[in-house]
């Protein structure tokens, strides 16, 4: 049956690509065509960097078990080393984090320009960060106690920064997940599992009364590919116990078991979180441009949780890190950085050098990130540009000077650029072709990525002054 239905969705979809109007017929789809314009989505968007925090269990080991180091994702240590649920579990009686301090955390988070922060309130391990009722794998029954996820709320959102909460679905503490459904028992089993899923939520929900968005993980196994009903489900519940609730694509599978993007292509959630670890590429998938997405990033290659060694691959820069930041914002999308507190709940040094370094161009220049999207301009060699929406003003953001100094500034009809300036400094403008300009860019050496703000124009028709060439 299932291949029948899935044999005539393929049929139908092929058929609309000659015929747009032929759709799929969807029960858990997508609930709309469009971008949200509401305050609640508009908010988000404006945010344009976060700060992803990974904090569980698994920092106490840092990737080392018994004497051995293992190189993969620290937070999938138990998987990597097999170690078995019960003594990975007993791991809580150790947590006991002295140095955490949910108040230097916020400020470091708001010194380094982020306007929101994601944080782990359960990975795969299966702890939770909050004292749920529907478990006593949590913080409440370690030797810490104290309730890490209101601690953060609180402290953030003091200092005006959004909390949004990471949910990993998977969890290999419960006994009833499932990564397949394949017998009557399984069925019944992972019934009981979404039922304790959606209580959790539903109680983080209704007891962190300001957390704007869900980020769902751990997804994209067949136990839930075929259980679509329940990912439309939670999303609709969580946007009724808080309106204006934000929630990724990753959380979501249609009735065929199509994930972010349904069987008749229509992003599913409120924004495309497919982008981990990689970027879009600013030419070539400008389509991004059309929907709301976030990009996560991690600072080593693969470590999301805190690992004791860094070494094994290349640490990303703060130059690096930034660049990604703005590459972001230039194609309307948000840039989540992630942090791995350890055991004690400090942060490593790396990792308060990129904060601070970030956070230093950041203050002089978060105005070309916060608030600002995709300028509709064609990419150049030098840098990026973005553009508050509707505003007539486009912010170059220079990353690679030539050696000319001459930066190429291609406009779409009818545009014209009026000046260009840095802080109070006017670089000249020169008009070199058919919408076409070179800034001429003197300054002698760069101390970081340059911000240089172009005022334009709408201009009328231009006349004959350019001829196309005849070939
Ligand atoms: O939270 C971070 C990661 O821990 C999580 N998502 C980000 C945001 C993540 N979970 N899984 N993955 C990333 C990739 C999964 C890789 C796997 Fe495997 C492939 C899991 C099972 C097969 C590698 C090989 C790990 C175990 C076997």
């Amino acid at each position: 049956m299932k291949h029948t239905l899935t044999a005539l969705a393929l049929a139908i979809t092929f058929a609309g690509s000659t015929q747009a109007q032929t759709k799929t017929p969807l029960q858990y789809g997508a609930q709309t065509t469009e971008k949200r314009s509401d305050d609640a989505m508009q908010k988000w968007r404006s945010n344009r960097f976060g700060q992803f925090i990974h904090w569980g269990l698994y920092a106490i080991p840092g990737g080392v078990w018994n004497g051995k180091t293992y190189n993969y994702a620290a937070e999938f240590l138990k998987s990597s080393a097999r170690i078995p649920t019960s003594t990975w579990d007993s791991l809580m009686y150790q947590f006991n984090p002295k140095e955490f301090d949910a108040r230097a955390w916020a400020k470091m988070a708001k010194n380094m320009g982020a306007r929101y922060m994601t944080i782990t309130t359960k990975h795969h391990e299966g702890f939770c960060l909050w004292p749920s009722q529907y478990t006593s794998f949590h913080i409440g029954n370690t030797p810490f106690r104290r309730d890490i996820l209101k601690e953060l709320v609180e402290a953030y959102n003091a200092e005006g920064i959004d909390v949004n909460f990471y949910y990993s679905v998977l969890d290999w503490h419960h006994p009833d997940w499932r990564y397949d459904i394949q017998s009557p028992a399984d069925s019944i089993a992972f019934r009981r599992f979404l039922t304790f899923a959606g209580n959790q939520l539903k109680e983080l929900a209704t007891n962190y009364p300001t957390v704007k968005a869900f980020w769902f993980d751990g997804t994209w196994d067949s136990s839930i590919k075929k259980n679509g009903w329940w990912t439309l489900e939670m999303e609709k519940m969580l946007k009724s116990v808080r309106p204006g609730m934000i929630v990724n694509s990753r959380l979501r599978a249609d009735d065929f078991g199509k994930r972010h993007f349904d069987s008749n292509n229509q992003l599913m959630g409120d924004y495309e979180s497919g982008y981990e670890r990689r970027l879009p590429n600013a030419v070539k998938d400008v389509k991004v441009t059309q929907w709301d997405w976030e990009a996560c990033m991690t600072v080593p290659e693969n470590q999301w949780g805190y690992h004791r060694d860094w070494s094994v691959s290349h640490v990303k820069s703060p130059l690096e890190l930034l660049e990604m930041l703005v590459h972001s914002t230039s194609m309307g999308g948000n840039f989540l950085l992630n942090f791995g507190p350890d055991g004690n709940g400090g942060f490593r040094k790396e990792e308060l050098h990129i904060a601070k370094t970030i956070g230093n161009w950041m203050q002089q220049h978060g105005n070309v990130i916060w608030n600002c999207g995709y300028a509709g301009w064609e990419k150049q060699d030098w840098g990026y540009f973005t553009r508050q929406e509707g505003s007539a003003v486009v912010n170059m953001i220079v990353f690679n000077k030539p050696v000319s100094g001459l930066l190429k500034v291609k406009v779409p009809n009818n545009v014209k650029i009026l000046t260009a300036r840095s802080g109070n400094k006017a670089w000249k403008v020169e008009e070199i072709a058919k919408n076409e300009y070179y800034i001429h860019y003197t300054a002698k050496k760069m101390t970081g990525p340059e911000v240089i703000v172009l005022e334009t124009e709408k201009a009328g028709q231009q006349g004959d002054k350019y001829q196309e060439a005849k070939t």
